[in-house]
This record gives C-alpha cells, structure tokens and sequence, in this order.
C-alpha cells in the first residue's frame, strides 16, 4: 500500500466513524464517499468534505438552485440573501471556543469556483517583486506553515441595528445580519510574509493586492473580488495564506483551496478561492477599497481618493448565546455571551440585566485569544416576564462599545451597545 492510498484507508474510516456518528446507514455513507471522491480528490486523496461528515443530521430548509452557498444551512441559521448565512447565536450556548466548519457563517458573493489540483496556480507577480512566480497547490503545502486561532468577520455585522436604532433604511442592497457574521476558527496556512520572500519582495513595496477567483457582481465595472492592504499587514507574522480551516482542508464555501487572513481587519479583506497577489511599488486604489470599504456620512469627512473614511481594523462587540428573541424558563439560569475585538484582545465585559439601569461585571473564561473572542457568563435567576439583555464589552487599549454609534450610509462596523430580547416564561 502506498503513502496516499494508506491515507485515503484512514480518511475513509474516518468519515465513517463520523457518519455513524450521526446516524446514517452504510449505503447511504458510501453514496456519499464516492460523490466526494469524484468531486474532490486532491492527489489522490480524498478531501473529509466538512459538510458532509459533520452536518449529516441538519436539514436544509432554505437553500434552493440559485443559493450561492453550498454546505446545508444548520438549524436556526439565517440566510439573507443568496450568498448569506448567519451563525445562530443560540446554537453556540455552552458551546467550545472554535466554531465548527458547518456552523461558519459565509458571505460568498458568488458560487465557490471549481478546484482542480492539478490545474491551480497561485501567481505572485508586480512591480514589488524581483522574481514573479506561480505556485501549485502542492508548493503551498509543502511551505512551512503556521496555525492562527482567529475571528473574521463581516464589516457589515450589526448592519441591522443601524436601520432599527435611526428608524431609518439604509440605501444599500446588502445583508441587514445581526451579530452573527462572525466566527472563530484555527486556521493553518503559509506566513504571507515568506511567501512574498520566496519571490524576491523589494524594500520598495508599498501595497499588496489579493485578487479571487470569482467576479465581484456587484461592482459596476465587473472585475475580480479582491482587496489591497498596506505592505506592513502583509508582513505580519499571522497574515496568512491558509489552506486548512479547523484541522480540515479549506471547505468550498470558506475559500478552497486557499484564502487569506489578516487578522482583525473587515471580513472582506479575507479574499478566498485566491488566484492571484499582486506586489506594488505605487499606491493600488481599487474602486471597492475607495466606494466601498468606507464610512460614508456626515461624521466622516473623506480624505481622497477615499469616499469617506478607510475601514481597516474591526471595533468592540459582544453578543449573548441566545436565540433572537430568546424565550426560556423562569429559575436559574447561566446566561453565556462572547466578546470581540479587532485591534486586540477584550479584558472587561459588563452585563445589564435591566436594560442599561444597572452593570454588573461577568466572568471571561479561557483562552482569551487577541483577534478572535472572549466567553464570558453571569448567573441570572430571573422571575417571569420581559427583558432587554445587553453587553458592554472593552479591549486592553481601551476601547468600548458606546450607546450610540454615528450613521454611515452603508451601515458598516455598529459597534453599539445592543438590547437582546428576552422573554422568561413561568
Ligand atoms: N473571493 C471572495 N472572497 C471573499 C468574499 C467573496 O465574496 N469572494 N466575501 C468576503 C466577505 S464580505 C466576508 S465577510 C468573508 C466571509 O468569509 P466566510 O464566508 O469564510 O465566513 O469573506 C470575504 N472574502
Ligand atoms: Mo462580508
């Protein structure tokens, strides 16, 4: 037997160990193997397809032909839009501190492209560097790699409370998701940083830009999903060219087989199904960088070529581990929630029980990672009746949720404070 077929054995026994797991006959679990053998064997062995192995009890109750989606949507998870899913913050009470593959949300504005192993190239090219150079899916691998336990998160979380707060809508098309366009996984992947190494980075490179695979429908002038960061985030030691998300390699919807992270920064910087990375001596000012990934309104003068002002690193925010809106029984009660940064890691958070009258602090748990998340809990015994929850969360440079935050027309990085909706039955 040799090295990839002694794997694949495993792999196979493996998911099959999981598919008993959750209930499914051997007929139906070899029906599964072989549309995943087919459909994405890489080098010979069988990628364990997460939506297949984990998710195998969830029912799909949304997702139709047009869905840009491809895992099954798990219970109580939302989707606004063809190429959305929202975490159910519910589902994640009492949960660990990784959010499983399944229960990732996903914003794909587009279906994931097709993968072939053999046929993928990465180009590294532009006037940053002296070697321009393709890597194949196997040069990846073979690079050293580094695992980062990170959030990301879509710089529109929280867009809704922008149109329930003003009372007002927002003049954009896209997702209105609560607080559940966030998750934490730990993702394995190449130090961007030594890839660029390999293909003789200039002292002079100034802006680095990650282009995908997929077209950005939603652009005026159609051209490839991308986006650009300043060189100095490229080089970070945790800006990652990732290939595995959670111990498995990258799923479909999550960007396979690579995308990158830059941990902190607006969810679209995370640019997956990534064919190209282009190193620039001059400044690259693309149209969704400059329109688009910006705060728009009257509190945000612009400073051109940008329309307003240049999101960059996520804000303070914080939810409870709850349905919305939660109904649960009177007694007592651990009520759970999760608290995040972008720009490090949270060391207080405050719980209001009696919307907003009285703070009390809650316990943080371990770990408390820099740029992913904080589990915190506080006991409540609450008698019958209505609530409004909330959450104040700060980071360790100081930065705290308010209780108002300034519109800005694309209803980006609400960083409130936010009322949970509670209802106690007897
Ligand atoms: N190529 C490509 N990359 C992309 C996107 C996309 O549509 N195409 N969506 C971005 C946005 S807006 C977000 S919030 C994150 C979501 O990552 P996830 O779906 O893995 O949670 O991916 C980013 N990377
Ligand atoms: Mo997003």
């Amino acid at each position: 037997m040799d090295r990839d077929d002694y794997l694949r054995s495993r792999l196979d026994e493996y998911i099959w160990l999981k598919s008993v797991d959750a209930g499914v006959s051997r007929k139906r679990f070899l029906q599964i193997l072989a549309t995943m053998i087919g459909a994405t064997a890489v080098g010979g062995l069988a990628k364990p397809a997460p939506a297949q192995s984990g998710s195998l009890n969830f029912t799909n109750t949304f997702k139709t032909k047009e869905s840009n989606i491809l895992k099954p949507l798990p219970p109580g998870y939302i989707s606004h839009s063809k190429g959305t899913l929202e975490m159910n913050w519910g589902s994640m009470y009492g949960r660990g501190y990784i959010v499983p593959n399944d229960w990732f949300y996903v914003h794909n504005r587009n279906t994931p492209p097709p993968f072939d192993p053999s046929t993928w190239r990465l180009r590294v090219e532009g006037t940053g560097v002296s070697t321009p150079s393709s890597f194949t899916y196997d040069d990846i691998i073979s690079m050293p790699s580094i695992s980062v336990t990170c959030a990301i998160e879509c710089a529109a979380n929280g867009r809704r409370f922008f149109e329930e707060v003003y009372n007002q809508p927002l003049s954009v098309a896209g997702a209105r998701w609560r607080l559940g366009a966030i998750g934490v996984a730990e993702w394995t992947g190449v130090p961007l940083g030594l890839l660029l190494e390999r293909v003789g980075l200039k002292s002079t490179a100034v802006d680095v830009l990650v282009q995908g695979a997929d077209i950005d429908s939603l652009q005026k002038q159609k051209s490839k999903f991308s986006t650009v960061v300043p060189i100095a985030k490229a080089l970070l030691d945790n800006s990652l060219v990732v290939y595995a998300m959670n111990g498995e390699p990258l799923p479909p919807d999550h960007g396979q087989p690579c995308r990158v992270i830059f941990p902190g920064w607006g969810g679209n910087a995370n640019v997956k199904w990534i064919e190209r990375i282009e190193v620039s001596e001059t400044p690259i000012y693309t149209q969704w960088v400059t329109k688009q990934m910006v705060l728009v309104g009257s509190d945000y003068p612009p400073t051109a070529p940008y329309k307003g002002e240049l999101i960059t690193y996520q804000n303070v925010k914080s939810a409870f581990e709850l349905a919305w809106p939660a109904i649960i029984s009177a007694g007592y009660y651990l009520l759970r929630g999760r608290s995040w940064s972008g720009k490090g890691k949270i060391v207080r958070v405050e719980v209001s029980l009696d919307g907003g009258k009285t703070w009390q602090l809650a316990r943080l748990r371990e770990p408390n990672f820099p740029f992913a998340w904080v589990r915190w809990d506080i006991d409540w015994n609450p008698v019958p009746g209505e609530y409004s929850l909330q959450a104040r969360a700060t980071d360790n440079l100081g930065n705290t949720q308010p209780t108002t935050v300034p519109w800005n027309n694309f209803g980006l990085l609400y960083g409130g404070i936010v009322s949970h909706p509670v209802k106690v039955q007897a």
